[in-house]
């Protein structure tokens, strides 16, 4: 049962996945600039990040996750971008900007973005609320003991709202004027959304999990913006590899 796994805190539970092999990614330096300044890697993938020159530099994350100075004295900076790292330093898109502190003003900045494997697929069905059509993303990729979440956006603040799952074969049938993709329900969490309409929420998932059990998650919302005062997130639906 899905949501016995699901933590309506905020609390993730930290595992290693042992999913696609990491890769390692250079970062050098020419003049003021990290090169190249933008990279995109993958959750468990390394970043190493090499002085040359005569200049003392810093790799800084803006907001805390890593910093360690990059000059002659130490001349390799490493980050693994592990799924431990990502859990305790969430970022918007799992984008982590960093800086050179003495020379951030003259645009000596970078970024490390990294992509999340999912199982996820979002299959449709949303209905608009009065600020649209709350979405709903799923990430992570189901294997046993490894970490995932549904994110909830766009929700409408402060509403009463249900999280439906369909563990198994699902029916979309017509619903408040939208269509409920997780027909059988098969569980249900009701919640207050919070203020922003927004929820993340991470689960884990244990290891007793069978594989190929299809389960399909979509949000109705109290909200009078509404066709018939129920919005609905898009629904996502994953297999259990
Ligand atoms: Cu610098």
């Amino acid at each position: 049962m899905l949501l016995r796994f699901i933590s309506t805190s905020l609390l993730v539970l930290v595992v290693s996945t042992a999913n696609a092999p990491a890769a390692t990614h250079n970062v050098g330096l020419s003049g003021l600039n990290f090169v190249p300044k933008d990279i995109t890697v993958a959750e468990g993938d390394t970043v190493v990040w090499t002085h040359s020159g005569a200049m003392s530099h810093t790799v800084t994350e803006d907001l805390g996750a890593f910093n360690q100075p990059l000059n002659s004295a130490n001349p390799t900076v490493t980050v693994v971008f592990s799924t431990a790292f990502l859990a305790a330093n969430p970022r918007v898109n799992n984008r982590y900007d960093y800086h050179c502190i003495p020379h951030q003003s003259f645009g000596m900045v970078g970024s490390v973005t990294v992509t999340v494997a999912s199982a996820w697929t979002d299959i449709g069905f949303g209905l608009a609320g009065s600020s649209g059509v709350p979405q709903l993303a799923g990430t992570g990729t189901l294997q046993p003991s490894t970490s995932g979440s549904l994110d909830l956006t766009n929700g409408a603040g402060g509403a009463f709202a249900i999280l439906f799952v369909t563990v198994g074969p699902n029916t979309p049938t017509p619903f408040y004027g939208g269509v409920l993709a997780t027909v059988p329900v098969s569980l249900q969490l009701p919640l207050t959304l919070p203020a922003s309409g927004n929820l993340p929420l991470p689960f884990v998932m244990p290891a007793g999990v069978p594989p190929g059990l299809k389960l399909t998650c979509q949000w109705g919302i109290q909200d009078a913006g509404a066709v018939q005062g129920v919005a609905l997130s898009n629904a996502v639906q994953a297999t259990t590899p």
